[in-house]
Parts: structure tokens; C-alpha cells; sequence
């Protein structure tokens, strides 16, 4: 696989003091802040930076859900590797001028094969986080594996009127199933400042996928939240149309926002004691803006904040640690498979950190307390310092309200 590696920004260097077990954190973040030793049993019990297939959340439509379909049906309908069959064709209502067309009414359909032998120039590998538009908590941190979709379209030797590809994925034949999305061309043919390529997937962490996670192929969308990566991808048709009307768009939902940052917590000691230093974790989402801090603050319960002041922008917070890139991947994801993997240098290390759409750690000592119930809360500031919830706090724009979890001083 070529080494897609565009970014050359060197990213800061932690110092290695001693690995923590487990999760197997270095134990300081930088040679000149160690992290205090009240910490260790908490980042120890952390979550796998990627996230184990079992442990991933699934988010499918459909009656039977197609992953649930018996083997030997899967095979029929072509969702095994060995019977996959894509559509690639012009929208008929808004045609798009094509040299030509791949279908399996003509028995031209584009197949695995196909795909594979695109692979071996052509794949790409990136880590991100799928999260759903309406689900506060990511279904899990992913290294997926495809080819750009823009090499399969130029297959079809597109000459104009192309302004929209819309995609859907098999959906039992009936067409009131259909999970459709779409992006506008231009996003399919060229991809934003280090953002990597819309794909054709066909790999997670370094396996085949599995059904659930939209075996043999689904689509993945780096930037956009998990709506766009349609599973199970039977079709993709090429369109004149210059609007989407993607199954998202229904529901309130706002289909052109792409993935926010938002920090939570993971683990917070529900009661403490007093005046006893309190360790905390989190994660923090990292959206197409960045995450540059993660800070918190502690507040006694109850006590009413400033009503020209919903997001709290003028209380006392301050810095937690994000953690530096974990020793151990987790999931089934090794060095080797990072070493030419989209964002990493070549002895497989993260050229930048925290990952840009993707999930980081978080970890903070806060200071003992008198007897009391508090409320801890927690925010990311961007790259362009723009705290949580801003710049885009609406719910149907994908979640990121300031999480607030309490804590019982006793
Ligand atoms: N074919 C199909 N693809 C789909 C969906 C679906 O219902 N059908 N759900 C979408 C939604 S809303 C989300 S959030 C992601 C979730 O991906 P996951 O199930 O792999 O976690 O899949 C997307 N792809
Ligand atoms: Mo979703």
C-alpha cells in the first residue's frame, strides 16, 4: 500500500518516563509535567484506544435488519465477498453523461474482484470515530480500509452534468427500506485540507468486515457523522440533481454538518471523600475543527448559573491532560498497521495529536473538596479556540452539549 501520508507537521513529543500496564499510557505527558501518580489506576482502566468488534454499537435499519439475514441468504443477495454486485449508474430522472455504466441488469455489474485489484494501488487507511448524528456517545473508534470512491467513479468515464452522487445499500427489495445519502460530486472527486478520501470500505482495524459493520463493502464519510456511511452498499447512481434527499434529511436532521468535538467523562467516583484529591477520565471527540484543550470544572450542585451565560463560558475551568497516543493500540489494530496508514509516520506514529476526527483520552486530579454534591463538567476547546458547545450548538446538528455529572463529597 502506497504510504498516503500528506501531513508533515511534526507533532510534539511526550516524554517516555515508564509505561503504565494495561492501556499502557507512558506515564508522563511531557518531560516537564508528570502526570500525578492518583491517575495510574484510572487511565489503567481505560477503553482500547480502537475499539474491539464486540464492543462497537450498531445503529441499522431495516426488517430483518440485513445483518441479521442467515449466511446462505446473504450469499444470494449478494452480501458475501464472493457474491457482492454494485450498481454504478446514471440517475435516469436527472441523467448524468457517462462513457459508461455497471450494472447487474446488464451483467456489468462492478464485483469484489474489481475492487481488489483497485485496491492494490489504490487503498487508503484512516482511523475515525463513527458517531451517530443523534446518539450523544460514539458506536466506536475505527481504522478503516477502502478504495477512494472517486477511483471507481472515474470508471465510469464521467464527461458532465454530474453535481451528486447518491448511494444506498441493500435494503430487503423493498423500497421503503431504502438508506439512502449522498455528497455532493466535488466532495467524492477532492478532499478537503488533510481530510482523507470518501471510500468504498472493506476493512476495520485490519479485518474483513463483519456483517454488522456493512460487510462486504460499505461506504465511510471521514468528516461527516455516521449517516453518510451507508452499510451493505448495493448501488450508487451518478446525478444532475444539485440537492440531496438523503434518509437523514427527514427527521429535523441537519445533513450538512459535519462531526463537532465534545469532551465526556468515563470515569468520575459518584461519592468521594472529603478533601481527598479526585481522579476523573474522559474522552474528548475530535470534529473537523480540532480539539487544541479539554478543561473541566466543579461547581457546588444546585447552585444557579448566569442566564446570559448558557454555556458557562465565564466559569473557572481549567486544563485536563489529553493523554498522548497509548502504547498499545487495542482492537486488533498493530504498529504494522498503522505504519502506512493515512495520519501516521512510517514507524507507525501519529504525525499529529489528538487524531482529527477521531477520539483521544482525558484525564484530570481534581482537587479534594469539602463535604458537599458538586457538579462536574467538561468541555474541548477547538484549534481555532472556540469552546463547547460553540461554534454549532443545535441538537440536530449532531450532539455536543456540556456534560454535567455529579459527585458526592462525603
Ligand atoms: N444501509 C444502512 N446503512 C447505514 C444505516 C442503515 O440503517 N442502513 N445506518 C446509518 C447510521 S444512522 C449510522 S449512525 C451508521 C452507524 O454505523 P455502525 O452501525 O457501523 O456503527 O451507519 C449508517 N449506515
Ligand atoms: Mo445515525
Amino acid at each position: 500500500m502506497p504510504n498516503p501520508n500528506t501531513s508533515r507537521r511534526s507533532f510534539l513529543q511526550y516524554g517516555v518516563a515508564g509505561t503504565v500496564a494495561g492501556y499502557g499510557l507512558p506515564a508522563t505527558t511531557t518531560a516537564t509535567e508528570p502526570l500525578p501518580a492518583a491517575l495510574t489506576p484510572v487511565i489503567e482502566k481505560l477503553e482500547p484506544f480502537f475499539t474491539p468488534f464486540d464492543d462497537f454499537r450498531d445503529v441499522s435499519r431495516g426488517s430483518p435488519v440485513p445483518h441479521s439475514l442467515p449466511e446462505a441468504k446473504r450469499r444470494e443477495v449478494g452480501l458475501t465477498r464472493e457474491t457482492w454486485k454494485l450498481d454504478i449508474i446514471s440517475d435516469p430522472e436527472n441523467p448524468a453523461t457517462l462513457g459508461k455504466q455497471f450494472s447487474k441488469k446488464n451483467d456489468t455489474a462492478f464485483d469484489f474482484p474489481a475492487l481488489m485489484k483497485l485496491a492494490e494501488k489504490h487503498a487508503v487507511r484512516f482511523s475515525r470515530v463513527m458517531t451517530c448524528l443523534n446518539i450523544g456517545c460514539p458506536l466506536g473508534m475505527g481504522l478503516w480500509e477502502g478504495v477512494p470512491l472517486r477511483t471507481v467513479l472515474w470508471l465510469t468515464q464521467p464527461k458532465e452534468n454530474l453535481r451528486r452522487v447518491f448511494f444506498h445499500g441493500y435494503h430487503n427489495d423493498d423500497p421503503k427500506q431504502i438508506f439512502r445519502a449522498s455528497l455532493p460530486v466535488g466532495r467524492v472527486l477532492e478532499d478537503p485540507d488533510n481530510v482523507p478520501p470518501v471510500i468504498l470500505c472493506y476493512k476495520l482495524n485490519g479485518e474483513w468486515l463483519t456483517p454488522e459493520r456493512g460487510a462486504p463493502v460499505r461506504i465511510v464519510v471521514p468528516e461527516h457523522y455516521g449517516f453518510k456511511s451507508v452499510k451493505w452498499i448495493t448501488n450508487i447512481t451518478l446525478s444532475n440533481l444539485a440537492s440531496a434527499n438523503d434518509t437523514y434529511s427527514n427527521g429535523n436532521n441537519d445533513i450538512d454538518s459535519p462531526l463537532k468535538s465534545f469532551a465526556a467523562t468515563l470515569s468520575v467516583p459518584g461519592r468521594t471523600k472529603a478533601n481527598t484529591p479526585i481522579p476523573v477520565t474522559g474522552y474528548a471527540q475530535v470534529g473537523i475543527s480540532g480539539v487544541s484543550k479539554v478543561q473541566v470544572w466543579v461547581s457546588p450542585a444546585g447552585k444557579a448559573w448566569l442566564t446570559d451565560d448558557p454555556y458557562f463560558t465565564t466559569a473557572p475551568w481549567t486544563d485536563a491532560t489529553i493523554l498522548p497516543p497509548p502504547a498499545k493500540w487495542g482492537g486488533t489494530v498493530t504498529d504494522a498497521l498503522l505504519k502506512d496508514s493515512m495520519g501516521f509516520d512510517a514507524k507507525g506514529k501519529p504525525t499529529t495529536w489528538p487524531l482529527k476526527l477521531g477520539k483521544a483520552h482525558w484525564a484530570a486530579l481534581l482537587p479534594g473538596l469539602p463535604v458537599g454534591d458538586y457538579t462536574l463538567r467538561c468541555r474541548t476547546i477547538d484549534d481555532r479556540g472556540v469552546a463547547q458547545p460553540m461554534p454549532r450548538p443545535f441538537k440536530k446538528s449532531g450532539r455536543c452539549d456540556i456534560e454535567a455529572t455529579k459527585i458526592t463529597v462525603e
